[in-house]
């Protein structure tokens, strides 16, 4: 089919639930690589409007509401203003980021809603609903948790689990409880509205599986399972007292769900911006509405269904609106190997990043596109951040455009050189990146983030090897008509990786279009040799990247360390309790406090220790495991619990253990020993 042609681009971003601060997982997942492709359309000259917005209603909020004993909306004023601003300071460069609370997302969803009721669009079905009899409340998908019936993990959502990822329904879950309270869950009667999906299934399947084989095989391939499952009609109501209220008589207590408001939120924002600004931006239905637009949603790969099926259904039933032409999602980023989590504080939060490594922006936009979760799963990793911080941004790109500009101040006091005659050399490695234009527009074009700022990072590559085998310093004094050529076209590419890195490094651009006095930098200009003009005065060159020191690095690892550990507190669970005994079964177990006499580890078996033990008849010796946690002198003379009547076990040393030492294990897998509130006699009994 013949690639068609569109005047402007409507871009959004996926509307981070204001139950928290954004975080690292969903800068990857979706706000930098959107930023990446606006700055480039913008770069092209091309007509876009970028579109993001906090989702303030759902579950999540209510959460987060309940726990901190505070109101849904000072929870939303809250993370939607941190949100809002950590957007910004991080370069993240909306025309409009607003929010699911506005009075114009409220009328425009109704209305959306109510035009399907009204149109018949919608079926309206009884049915029943897991139901908490104690907080009087109907639970949602997301508030439901239970047993997952695929892999028995005991957290699973009611929508999903995390854990084997299989899509559920809360049905489907062994032994439902709501997650908030943990109180088990009845079923209950009540009435909702549904989209009835099944109708849609046979466009969706040409719309997706024909029209739009383009879309990225993780995208294409989840909307084909679902497809393949046979869509279901699926609930726009729900039961609950925080979100749009549904504007049909009789339906007081039920607002609209979440999933069906929140993507109309990309519409309001729209409205509201083209309301403030007509002159720049026209009318919100020239966005959404004229064939000539082209629709692009950036999301994580939870929200595919939603962005793929549900939304342009919803869509098509409304008319009128144009349908996403790609859906560029990413897959997830975990952290130091384990999963993100806005729930369990576990995650580099924006804010906090800006706080504490201020004037980084670049260098983590860097290091997310550079492990972008494009196609799978990926994991940052601080001492990865580093890493490529010091020996990719420092050692490639920073050193090269330093010694650029810090030899034109030193040999022509910062007035660019004029080019004289090329080498082959010269002639070589200008070859190198005439087409890097080419390569990097084929690859944002098609959503290529990752590989697109390696071309860039590959232009910093040919300047440092140039500049290095040239070796102006060696020839300076010989050859200084040599050395200008070199500074010139070493200048030259270090304005190209300028232009380069704009959709990427915006802040570290700018920089160093200030040192190397260019008013503009034109992207159509990229793989030009003649950008600066000789004669040009250059302002004194700062350094464009420095260092990120082990401190800096350690600092954050120990953060996430405590984190793990707040956690594993919060969450401590004692292990499930063995099997019920009889008071005789317990008679049996000759329990006694001996005193530790002597204690050694014992050569070649590393776990264990060695005890001597006053029991009170004839000592004995006893072997334990616990040696990775205490040094034997510890324990001398302390006094232990012990099972004395325990049948002796030889060790393949030959060495016998008359007991076994009785021991605490800790929520971490460390070993505390036993021992009595005061001293008493060695041999003892417990009872
Ligand atoms: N807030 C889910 C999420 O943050 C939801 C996105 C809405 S986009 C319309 O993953
Ligand atoms: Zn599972």
């Amino acid at each position: 089919m013949a690639e068609k042609t569109f005047k402007r681009t409507t871009v959004t971003t996926a509307l981070p639930y204001a139950n928290g601060p954004i975080h690292i997982g969903h800068m990857a997942g979706v706000y930098v690589p959107a930023d990446i492709y606006v700055r480039y359309l913008r770069l092209r000259g091309r007509d876009v409007m970028f579109v993001g917005g906090s989702d303030e209603h759902g579950v999540p909020v209510t959460i987060r509401a309940r726990k901190e004993g505070i109101t849904v909306q000072e929870v939303v004023d809250r993370y939607h203003n941190l949100i809002k601003d950590s957007f910004e300071r991080f370069g993240i460069s909306f025309d409009v980021y607003s929010r699911t609370t506005s009075d114009t997302h409220h009328r425009l969803a109704a209305d959306f809603f109510r035009k399907l009721y009204d149109e018949g669009k919608l079926t309206e079905m009884e049915s029943e609903q897991f139901y908490d009899e104690q907080t009087q409340h109907f639970l949602t998908d997301r508030n439901i948790r239970g047993e997952c019936p695929r892999c028995h993990n005991l957290d699973a959502y009611g929508d999903q689990c995390e854990k084997c990822g299989a899509t559920l329904s809360p049905e489907e879950l062994i032994n439902p409880y709501n997650a908030e309270t943990g109180n088990p869950l009845v079923k209950r009667k009540t009435k909702h509205w549904y989209l009835p999906l099944d109708k849609d299934q046979p466009w969706l399947e040409k719309w997706i599986l024909e029209d739009h084989k383009e879309w990225r095989p993780n995208v294409y391939g989840q909307c084909k399972s679902w497809l393949d499952g046979g869509l279901r009609p699926r609930a726009v109501t729900r039961d609950l007292d925080w979100g749009i209220p549904v504007p049909v008589e009789g339906a007081e207590g039920k607002v609209l769900y979440v999933w069906f408001d929140a993507p109309i939120g990309y519409i309001s924002n729209t409205k509201e911006l083209c309301d403030a600004r007509p002159e720049k931006w026209g009318k919100w239905e020239t966005w959404w509405k004229d064939e000539d637009t082209r629709l692009i949603h950036f999301i994580g790969k939870d929200n595919i269904v939603f962005h793929c099926i549900v939304f342009p259904a919803m869509l098509k039933a409304h008319g009128g609106y144009i349908l996403p032409d790609n859906v560029p999602s990413n897959e997830f980023l975990n952290l130091e190997g384990n999963k993100i989590s806005t729930s369990k504080n576990y995650a580099v939060w924006l804010n906090e990043y800006l706080d504490e490594l201020p004037g980084r922006q670049d260098e983590l936009r860097y290091v997310l596109t550079a492990n972008a979760p494009e196609t799978k799963d990926n994991d940052f990793t601080w001492a990865d951040f580093q890493a490529r911080c010091n020996n990719e941004l420092v050692a490639v790109y920073g050193n090269f455009v330093n010694r650029a500009l810090q030899l034109t101040q030193k040999y022509y006091e910062g007035v660019v050189p004029a080019c004289g005659e090329l080498t082959d050399f010269d002639r070589e490695t200008l070859g190198e990146f005439k087409d890097v234009k080419e390569k990097l527009e084929n690859l944002l074009e098609n959503f290529k983030f990752r590989e697109a700022q390696k071309e860039a990072m590959n232009l910093a590559r040919i300047g440092n090897k140039y500049i290095a085998d040239s070796e102006p310093w060696k020839i300076v004094k010989t050859d200084p008509e040599r050395v200008k050529t070199i500074i010139n076209i070493s200048l030259q590419i270090s304005a190209n990786l300028a232009i380069a890195f704009l959709p990427f490094l915006p802040f570290s651009s700018e920089r160093l279009r200030q040192m190397l006095a260019m008013d503009t930098l034109e992207w159509d200009r990229l793989g030009s040799t003649d950008l600066i003009a000789a004669g040009t005065t250059l302002p004194k060159p700062s350094l464009l990247f420095s260092k990120i020191e082990d401190e800096t690095i350690q600092f954050q690892q120990q953060k996430l360390a405590d984190t793990i550990k707040a956690n594993e507190e919060a969450n401590y669970k004692a292990p499930a309790l063995k099997e019920t005994i009889t008071f005789d079964d317990f008679q049996k177990l000759d329990i006694r406090v001996g005193t530790v006499l002597e204690c050694e580890r014992v050569p070649k078996m590393k776990k264990l220790l060695k005890f001597k033990i006053a029991d009170g008849l004839n000592n004995r010796t006893i072997v334990s495991g616990i040696s990775q946690w205490y040094e034997p002198e510890q324990l001398i003379g302390k006094q232990v619990l012990f099972v004395a009547n325990l049948a002796p076990r030889e060790f393949k040393n030959g060495l016998v253990s008359e007991g076994m030492i009785l021991s605490a294990e800790n929520h971490d897998g460390t070993i505390s020993v036993t021992t009595t509130e005061h001293p008493v006699k060695p041999g003892s009994m417990i009872s």
